[in-house]
C-alpha cells in the first residue's frame, strides 16, 4: 500500500473519481494532487472535509504532541466544539497561523491576548501559543523549538480545521513543498507522515468547517473571498440606520444614533456597498447577483439580531471576515447564508 505524498490517500489505479487515483504506476502523487500543485485545478472536490469525531478519535489513542493549527483570520471557525473533552490530558501546542493576514500595525502581544481570552471563554487549555505564518515563515523556528521541548521522543500530530494552513506550515518547517496545499478546503485526505529534522510529524485531513461561508460559496469565488494579503481595515462613519452589503454574500444592518463607526476586515477583492437601511431591501432585490456579487450557491439567508454588548464589538461571519462596531449603536443585524455561523465578540483588534 503506497500513500500519495501530497494528501496521504492510498494510491490506486482503477477509479479516476475516487481519492488516490493515478494513471501512472510508480507515481509519488495522486492525479488530484498533481493537478492542484501544477495547474491549481481541482479535479475532485472534497470540501466537506472529515467529521471532527473521526479525526479526533484517531488522534486520541496516539502517544503524541498535538500541534493544533488555527487560522487567525478565521479564528472562530477554528474552534472545535468538544475539543477540550475529546483531547483531555493531551499536550497541545497551539499555532495560530496566517499572522500575515492581520493588519500589519497590530502587535503580537495584542493578538496573543485576544487568543488567550477566547481560549478561556471556550474552556480550552494549551501548553504554549505561537503566532506564525506559513507564507513568510514567522514563528517557524519557534515551533521547531517548542516541538523539541514538548514532544520529546514522541511524534507530533498536526490537526485543525480544513484550510487552516496545516500542510503549508509543515512545508515551511521542512523547507520544501512536499505536501499539497490549496485554497480548497479538504486538500489533505488522510493521515500522512513526514520527517523534519529527524522528527516525526503527521499531517492530518482538515476537520470539517461546517458553519463557514467557504462551504456554501461557489469554489470559483474562493479566490475573491479569501484574502491574499494583510487585510486593510475599511472604516466608515455612521449616522442613523445604515446597511452594508458584502457582495451578495452577507448584509449587515447597523442601528446607529448620531455617531458610530464600523470597520470591516474582509478580503480587498470583495466589494462593500453602503446604503440607508430603509432602501436596503429594494437594493438587495434589484442588484442581488449583479452589482451585489459573489453570491452563495443557494439563495437562502438566515438573520440574527443582537444588542451591542461591548464598547467595541465584532460581528464575525465565519470564513468571510468580520466588522467591528463602536459608538452610538443600539443593535446589529446580520443576514448571512443559511448554515453560516455568525459570532458576536468583544473586539479582536
Ligand atoms: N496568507 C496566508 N495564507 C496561508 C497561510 N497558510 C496557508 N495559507 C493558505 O491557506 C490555504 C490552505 O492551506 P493548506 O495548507 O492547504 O491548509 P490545510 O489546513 O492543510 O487544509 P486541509 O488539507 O484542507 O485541511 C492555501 O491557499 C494556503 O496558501 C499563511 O500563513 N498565510
Ligand atoms: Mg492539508
Amino acid at each position: 500500500m503506497t500513500l500519495c505524498r501530497g494528501c496521504g490517500a492510498v494510491l490506486q489505479y482503477d477509479n479516476p473519481s475516487a481519492p488516490g487515483y493515478t494513471p501512472k504506476q510508480g507515481s509519488a502523487y495522486c492525479q488530484r494532487c498533481f493537478r492542484l500543485i501544477h495547474y491549481d485545478d481541482l479535479t475532485v472536490s472534497m470540501r466537506t472535509g472529515i467529521d471532527p469525531d473521526s479525526v479526533l478519535d484517531r488522534i486520541r489513542p496516539m502517544d503524541a504532541l498535538i500541534l493544533w493549527v488555527v487560522d487567525l483570520f478565521d479564528f472562530e471557525a477554528g474552534m472545535i466544539p468538544g475539543l477540550a473533552r475529546k483531547l483531555d490530558g493531551k499536550d497541545i501546542l497551539l499555532v495560530c497561523t496566517k499572522r500575515d493576514l492581520l493588519p500589519e500595525t497590530v502587535s503580537h502581544e495584542k493578538v496573543a491576548q485576544f487568543v488567550f481570552r477566547r481560549l478561556k471563554e471556550y474552556g480550552i487549555t494549551v501548553k504554549e501559543l505561537i503566532l506564525a505564518s506559513g507564507k513568510d515563515s514567522t514563528g517557524v523556528q519557534d515551533i521547531m523549538e517548542a516541538v523539541d521541548r514538548l514532544a520529546k521522543e514522541r511524534p507530533t500530530v498536526v490537526m485543525g480545521r480544513a484550510n487552516s494552513g496545516k500542510s503549508t506550515l509543515l512545508n515551511r518547517m521542512l523547507g520544501e513543498a512536499v505536501l499539497t496545499s490549496s485554497r480548497y478546503p479538504g486538500t489533505t485526505l488522510d493521515f500522512n507522515e513526514i520527517t523534519i529534522n529527524g522528527r516525526q510529524f503527521v499531517d492530518t485531513p482538515g476537520i470539517e468547517i461546517e458553519g463557514s461561508i467557504l462551504m456554501c460559496a461557489e469554489e470559483a469565488d474562493l479566490r475573491t473571498i479569501l484574502p491574499a494579503a494583510a487585510v486593510k481595515p475599511q472604516i466608515f462613519q455612521i449616522h442613523g440606520n445604515q446597511t452594508f452589503f458584502i457582495g451578495g454574500l452577507a448584509r449587515v444592518d447597523i442601528r446607529a444614533g448620531a455617531k458610530a463607526t464600523a470597520v470591516f476586515y474582509i478580503s480587498e477583492k470583495l466589494r462593500l456597498h453602503r446604503t440607508k437601511t430603509e432602501k436596503a431591501d429594494e437594493l438587495w432585490e434589484k442588484h442581488y447577483g449583479e452589482l451585489l456579487q459573489p453570491v452563495p450557491a443557494e439563495r437562502a439567508f438566515a438573520v440574527q439580531t443582537v444588542k451591542k454588548e461591548f464598547p467595541k464589538e465584532d460581528a464575525v461571519i465565519d470564513g468571510l471576515g468580520w466588522l467591528c462596531v463602536s459608538g452610538d449603536v443600539s443593535g446589529i443585524t446580520v443576514h448571512a447564508p443559511k448554515g453560516v455561523s455568525v459570532t458576536f465578540r468583544k473586539a479582536m483588534l
